[in-house]
């Protein structure tokens, strides 16, 4: 590959008057921009353990009313992107929050998809535009970009969920913004409800809903069965895995991150294609060791990790016994919709 002229190789009275002007050469940064072959990600591989991030929060509980954090969260910042970029990936948030007992965070709206996985406690509740979701564990809930959302909690314990957002997009795109609302009025109606079984679809008098999210909240009981299910009916299917759709398109249930389930027969090791799109692993029930290029990591219960794009990904379940469940974030309906998506093999 031909060696590109470097900046230092032009007479500092040029490149003055470039500057002076909004100009810069190309090709001393030719090669950064378009690198030989395959990106050169700033994502690197990281793990954020469950029990390192557990007592903090729960610290921050005591150092930070809800009233003056509106959102109680620590964000899992990739160090290849900078702390303060607060991104997993190019793409992709992450955020652990905590939300203490009788305590509410206050109805907005934003730009950004959010969805939430239930990661601990019970009692607590997302309201999503006028929709009341229960949160246990595991469930996934999604706050579209646009509606409104608050969170609140009538249980007697510590609950905690693992916020994923496309906020460094949104960001990056510089449309991102919030907006405060009052709280909620509940309606009736529970998309979960309404869409409880696979393969049917509410259609009163002959007419499909036109929500652009007819469904907010997955229950984890119901998208573990579907795995068991599936499991149980292909015994020679290598990646039981599942996606959260909207059910009444069939496609990805947000428009930019794509979400899904993924279990991992006993012993099983899965070797993941290599593909564009960053990902990012949460461990909801079992022990997962990832395999991420030349990195290592084990996943415990509620632990999280990312993985850059075109990156080889391997699963392998520590249980020899049991089945491991995996939640799985993705990029893919962003790179598939701007027709940058890879799958390598
Ligand atoms: O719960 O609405 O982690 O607005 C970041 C921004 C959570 C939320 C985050 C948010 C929220």
């Amino acid at each position: 590959m031909q060696e590109l002229g470097r900046l230092e190789d032009l007479p500092q009275d040029y490149r003055d008057a470039l500057t002076k002007l909004n100009l810069v050469p190309l090709w001393p940064s030719l090669r950064a921009v378009l690198p030989p072959g395959k990106p050169r990600p700033n994502t690197r591989a990281t793990h954020w353990p469950y029990e390192t991030i557990k007592p903090l929060l729960l610290k921050a509980g005591e150092l930070t009313p809800i009233e003056k954090a509106e959102r109680r969260v620590l964000v899992l910042a990739n160090p290849g992107h900078g702390l303060e970029k607060m991104q997993a990936s190019a793409a992709m948030y992450l955020g652990m929050q905590l939300l203490l007992p009788g305590e509410w965070a206050p109805s907005h709206r934003h730009t950004p998809n959010a969805v939430r996985m239930v990661v601990e406690g019970e009692g607590a509740w997302t309201t999503v535009d006028g929709e009341k979701c229960p949160m246990s564990r595991g469930d996934l809930i999604l706050t579209p970009t646009g509606l409104w959302h608050e969170h609140g909690h009538d249980g007697d314990q510590p609950v905690v969920w693992l916020d994923v957002l496309d906020l460094p997009l949104v960001y990056y795109m510089e449309a991102s913004y919030h907006i405060d609302g009052p709280r909620q009025e509940v309606k009736p109606g529970r998309g979960d409800r309404a869409y409880a079984r696979g393969g049917v679809v509410p259609t009163p008098v002959f007419e499909r809903s036109s929500k652009a999210y007819p469904m907010l909240r997955y229950p984890w009981v119901e998208a573990r069965a579907a795995l068991e299910a599936l499991a149980a009916d292909q015994p020679e299917l290598e990646a039981v895995q599942v996606s959260y759709v909207n059910p009444e398109t069939g496609g990805d249930a947000q428009n930019i991150l794509g979400f899904y389930a993924l279990m991992l027969r006993p012993g099983q090791t899965l070797q993941l294609p290599v593909r564009s799109p960053a990902m990012v692993f949460h461990l909801i029930e079992g022990g997962v060791d990832v395999k991420v290029e030349d990195q290592a990591f084990t996943l415990a219960e509620a632990d999280t990790c990312c993985a850059p794009g075109y990156s080889a990904v391997t699963l392998k379940n520590r249980q020899s016994d049991r089945p491991s469940f995996v939640f799985v974030a993705d990029e893919s309906p962003l790179h598939r919709k701007l027709g940058v998506y890879e799958n390598r093999g």
